[in-house]
């Protein structure tokens, strides 16, 4: 029974994996954070940070346009407050914020997961914008990076701006998790947004599935029938019709009893989930027989 349950919801989690639909391509992470235990640089309050690397690929920027669902910093000391930027990138030293998350106040000595909604296209940057004083905020020890930092941090919308060099040989302690947006509404497709084929809905908008596991034998003498039933979505209900008559809620096992007792009947099952998406129906058709009364 145990192990049942177990194979029932690993089934579920797999359905779960299963249906991220819509999505084109996998999330990406972009950014670097610092390692456990690396010693990072004080900062100061109101400076916005990027990295550029002496060669190759920016790793802080965005190979495609997305929502960045998730950023990650890890801080030592007290961190203070900190929001990730996304900016557009001008050149090597110029960078235009576009927009900004809410600040967030980060814990001391971990690494912090801050959940997000903001939009980047391809080949923004990310980076961060520290609110408060705090020590240990940006630099990652990393060989060929530069960090650029500017006091005071640039509002997003107030156009280009150039970027001194912070450091050598540091890199902005900021990564992030972009997600695809294919309906372009803003919320990332994989773990946001349950519509990701309707700009206009990010609420669950995917029928749930339906199954009739079993039922009576396809010929049998017997009015009365027994059925089971199952769905993909573990709090979805069930409606069903019987030859035909209006659908009303029905529940699994379902134990029924056919009227007429000659001829082919047919049960309809549908499964319905909370949000009201309904899947199509799963249809079962059998044949009753009556016994042949003895002649004598
Ligand atoms: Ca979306
Ligand atoms: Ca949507």
């Amino acid at each position: 029974m145990r192990s049942e349950r177990s194979i029932f919801v690993l089934s579920l989690i797999l359905a779960a994996a299963l249906l991220v639909p819509g999505s084109a391509s996998a999330a990406t992470d972009i950014g670097r954070v610092a390692p456990d235990g690396a010693v990072l640089a004080d900062c100061n309050s109101d400076t916005a940070h990027v990295t550029t690397p002496a060669a190759g690929t920016n790793p802080y920027v965005a190979p495609s346009a997305g929502v960045i669902t998730e950023w990650r910093f890890r801080a030592e000391g007290n961190p203070g407050t900190v929001a990730l930027q996304v900016l557009n990138v001008i050149d090597n030293s110029t960078y235009a914020p576009i927009a900004e998350t809410p600040a967030a106040a980060l814990a001391a000595d971990q690494l912090n997961k801050v959940p997000a909604r903001i939009s980047i296209t391809a080949g923004q940057i990310i980076g961060l914008r520290t609110t408060t004083a705090s020590h240990g905020c940006y630099a990652v020890s990393q060989t060929g990076f530069t960090n650029h930092q500017v006091t005071p941090a640039p509002a997003p919308g107030s156009g280009p701006t150039m970027f001194g060099t912070g450091s050598g040989d540091a890199a902005t302690n900021i990564a992030a998790t972009i997600e695809p947006d294919a309906d372009g509404d803003g919320y990332g497709d994989e773990t946001q947004d349950g519509c990701p084929k309707n700009a206009a809905r990010s609420d669950d908008c995917v029928a749930p599935s339906v199954k009739i596991d079993s039922g009576p034998k396809k010929k049998t003498k017997k009015a009365k029938a027994k059925f089971t039933f199952s769905s993909d979505d573990a709090n979805a209900k069930f409606e069903c019709s019987l030859d035909g008559k209006k659908f009303s809620s029905c529940s699994s096992p379902l134990k029924l009893k056919v009227k007429k007792k000659k001829g082919k009947h047919t049960l309809e099952v549908r499964a319905v989930d909370g949000n009201g998406n309904k899947s199509d129906e799963a249809s079962y058709t059998w044949k009753v027989k009556p016994k042949k009364k003895k002649k004598k």
